[in-house]
């Protein structure tokens, strides 16, 4: 096996001498050849979706009967986390595989790109979509992008062979005349926000008309699984909503009992519905794997407007468990069993090495990635490969899991009031399999758990390459 190139463009070369490890295929396909054919692979991604927001982690009143039969036909993943608690690093994270620090995708001083920012994904990350196109896959990104709105940076830069969507957050670009502090967001108008919706590198819409944007990305991810539903195809589909402001098409108006944002929801499910019958009706979905998952815990300080993190604490823009621990489902007929719940621990990090193998890729030799290939803990055949999980904000190491135990080395808010770190010394110690909600600080009952994670921490750090942060690149 040769390494992995290094640098982009020997990566087409190099890629076609790899050997080719397809997933042993027993799905019934009746044309002659097809057991031959890697997974197609779609990855749902809301933005801002906590963890109790969803019928099938508990939400009471919000009503997600399509997501609930994803989750009774495959796995729901109890404990999956993506890689930071913001949209920025945790896109990046997703699609290389990549702890978000390693390629530059964090900071400090930003959180996140903006339409002021300079920078963007570096063209010597290998994204998810570049090593299937590799592969052979068609590829599509609809919706929230995010990882940088210069043209160099945009999804057709990176792997994609077409994309529809906003570049970045739906709360950018605020007019000027538009209400005060909060005030746009109570009683939200399309006008508000001169978002530009893309198609490939051209703005096609500004202000984009969010009211009717899921179901636009719903109809174009369908137009695109149609056509290319007689080759492997990946379809990246990140919605930009429940992320305030908060807009519905007016078929899913006041419906639900959750009010505007339970609206929201149930349209989101109602598009995780289309896809799952479109891959049923072209008798593909044996061999798709479909991903749903969130980018971060639930905004709380917009109040009814901000999800649910259920039973964990805190959400977005923080390392307690609401802000990124995600409500996650995998659903693959045949391959998957359906019903189970998995309490293993899984990643967004975890998607970008499951995916290229199951496409019959090798992972790249030339640098970290973060994530494990999760097939056979998805399939029930073995137990999650990923024993920690690592809680950055920014460049800075907050907290880590190891198995059950969790240490925060620093606590912070989000984004109001006192957002002052704490530093914790000893650490915060947590058992998360006893006490999800992390309430009660075990830390003087547990040195010997502390100097495991104190040193766990240590080996990791040592892992960590410095490099220039693209979030505090500046536009021009
Ligand atoms: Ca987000």
């Amino acid at each position: 096996m040769t390494d992995f190139p290094i640098s982009r463009p020997f990566l087409g070369t190099v890629c076609l001498l790899l050997t080719s490890h397809i997933a042993v295929d027993a799905r019934g396909d009746d044309t002659a050849g097809a057991d031959e054919r890697p997974p197609n692979v779609i990855v749902i991604f809301a933005d801002d979706l906590g963890y109790g927001d969803l019928g099938c982690f508990g939400h009471p009143t919000i009503r997600t009967p399509h997501l609930d039969a994803m989750a009774a036909e495959g796995v729901r993943l109890t404990q999956f986390y993506s890689a930071s608690s913001v949209c920025t690093p945790s896109r990046a994270a997703l699609l290389t595989g990549r702890l978000p620090i390693r390629s530059g995708m964090c900071s400090d001083r930003r959180r996140v790109l903006f339409p002021n920012s300079g920078g963007g994904i570096p063209a010597s990350e290998i994204t998810l979509a570049e090593a299937l196109r590799e592969r052979g896959y068609a590829t599509a990104c609809v919706g929230k992008w995010h990882l940088g709105h210069l043209p160099q940076f945009l999804p057709t830069q990176n792997g994609f062979d077409r994309y529809f969507g906003i570049p970045y957050s739906n709360d950018m670009d605020r007019v000027n005349d538009a209400p005060a502090g909060k005030g746009a967001f109570w009683e939200p108008q399309v006008a508000y926000w001169n978002v530009p919706l893309m198609r490939d590198e051209a703005i096609i819409e500004r202000p984009a008309d969010q009211t009717t944007i899921t179901r636009r990305y719903t109809e174009e991810a369908l137009a695109f699984i149609r056509e290319k539903q007689d080759q492997p195809f990946f379809l990246y589909l990140p919605h930009s909503l429940p992320h305030v402001p908060l807009f519905r098409s007016p078929e899913f108006a006041d419906r639900s009992q959750r009010g505007l944002y339970g609206d929201v929801i149930e349209e989101i499910d109602w598009s995780v519905g289309q896809v799952l019958e479109t891959l049923r009706e072209l008798e593909i979905e044996q061999r798709t794997i479909v991903w749903f998952t969130s980018d971060n815990g639930p905004w709380l300080s917009f109040d009814s407007h901000g999800g649910s993190a259920g039973l964990l604490r805190e959400g977005k823009g923080m390392t307690w468990e609401g802000g990124m621990r995600v409500p996650t489902i995998a659903w693959w007929p045949g391959t998957i069993p359906a019903g189970r719940i998995d309490t293993g621990l899984g990643s967004t990090l975890d998607i970008f090495p499951t995916s290229v193998r199951l496409a019959g890729g090798e992972l790249p030799t030339d640098r970290v990635i973060d994530g494990y290939d999760l097939t056979d803990s998805l399939t029930g055949k073995a137990a999650s490969p990923r024993q920690q999980m690592y809680y950055y904000r920014g460049t800075e190491l907050m907290a880590i899991r190891q198995g059950p135990w969790k240490a925060h080395f620093i606590t912070q808010g989000s984004y109001v009031g006192n957002t002052r770190p704490v530093a914790h010394d000893p650490p915060l110690l947590f058992h998360l399999d006893i006490d999800p909600s992390e309430k009660w600080d075990v830390a003087d009952r547990h040195p010997d758990v502390i100097e495991q994670l104190r040193q766990a921490a240590e080996s990791h750090r040592q892992t960590v390459e410095p490099v220039e942060s693209q979030l505090e690149i500046p536009l021009g």
